[in-house]
């Protein structure tokens, strides 16, 4: 027989497994207006103390190591390419990069919420660059409606393929030398995949956020949030590694013109780290991500 002290551990991870599959598959936008082109919301205006969100993503454990890519169906990613390797992994001295963390939600101090804020789309495109027969970036954050410019850097025809689930599917063949194209997505999702059907192994991940508090982890595994209005937020690592992708959440809470910190772990054994603190005490479970998203 269990102790009762098993039995409530026991209820406890149970609950959390279930809050934690409950949050990863809520929708990126519930909760805020639709985004701008779908009626928008009231414009968020600047204070001046605005904060920042910095941390590091870890790799607890052994990285997968990353596996090169046969090009030989193509001379022409062969001959620019010859080195390519897989880049669902991208861990140096297991820090990750090509980690996208946001901001998923937080009530500012007047009550309202994050996500019912505008916060403008830049007139200046992000930018996709098919370059050596893969994608730079890997990961990319755009506003919703910001224009996506596409670029073929390479002697070779691509197929550009973005797969949202909540934004039409686009599909644009692009030969070499073509003038770039331009894409946007109108809906706010947390992450499109990105396929190219010339070369399978080619894919790259694009977020369209309503709010422009987001940053994709660099080399080093660091990653930076600037312009966050000062408050408690729940805030999302998410990583393509795992079926679906897996994300781990944690509250952060940023001070008035002052800095918090937020290091997430992924990992087989990314036990406790990354965690608040009055979670501390509740085993860290890694979540698939169920379904498409
Ligand atoms: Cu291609």
């Amino acid at each position: 027989m269990l102790s009762k002290r098993a039995r409530l551990w026991l209820g406890l991870i149970a609950a959390t497994s279930l809050l934690s599959l409950a949050s990863s598959c809520t929708k990126p936008e519930e909760g805020g207006n639709p985004p701008p082109g779908e009626g928008g919301g009231k414009a968020y205006t600047a204070k001046g103390n605005e904060g920042t969100i910095t941390g590091k993503i870890s790799y607890t454990g052994a990285a997968p190591e990353p596996k090169k890519i046969d090009t030989s169906a193509d001379a022409n990613c062969t001959s620019k390419s010859p080195n390519l390797v897989t880049e669902e992994w991208v861990v140096k001295d297991g820090k990750v990069a090509n980690t996208f963390v946001y901001i998923k939600e937080g009530t500012l101090a007047d009550n309202t919420k994050i996500g019912d804020y505008t916060f403008g789309t830049p007139k200046t495109a992000a930018v996709l660059d098919q370059n050596g027969c893969h994608y730079k970036p890997h990961v990319l954050g755009v506003i919703v409606n910001q224009d996506i410019s596409i670029t073929n850097s390479d002697p070779t025809t691509h197929n550009i393929h973005f797969m949202p689930a909540k934004n039409p599917d686009w599909n644009q063949s692009q030969v070499s030398g073509a003038a770039p194209l331009v894409h946007k997505l109108l809906h706010a999702e947390v992450l499109a995949p990105v396929k190219c059907n010339q070369h399978p192994w080619m894919k790259s991940y694009v977020a369209a956020m309503k709010h422009p508090l987001f940053a994709v982890s660099a080399e080093d595994g660091s990653f930076t949030i600037k312009g966050v209005p000062p408050r408690k937020y729940t805030v999302v690592a998410w990583h393509e590694g795992g079926a679906n992708g897996t994300e781990k959440t944690m509250e952060v809470t940023v001070p008035a013109s002052g800095s918090a910190t937020a290091d997430f772990a992924f990992g087989a054994s990314a036990a406790l780290r990354g965690q608040p603190s009055s979670l501390r005490l509740v085993p860290a479970i890694e979540v698939p991500m169920i379904g498409k998203h």
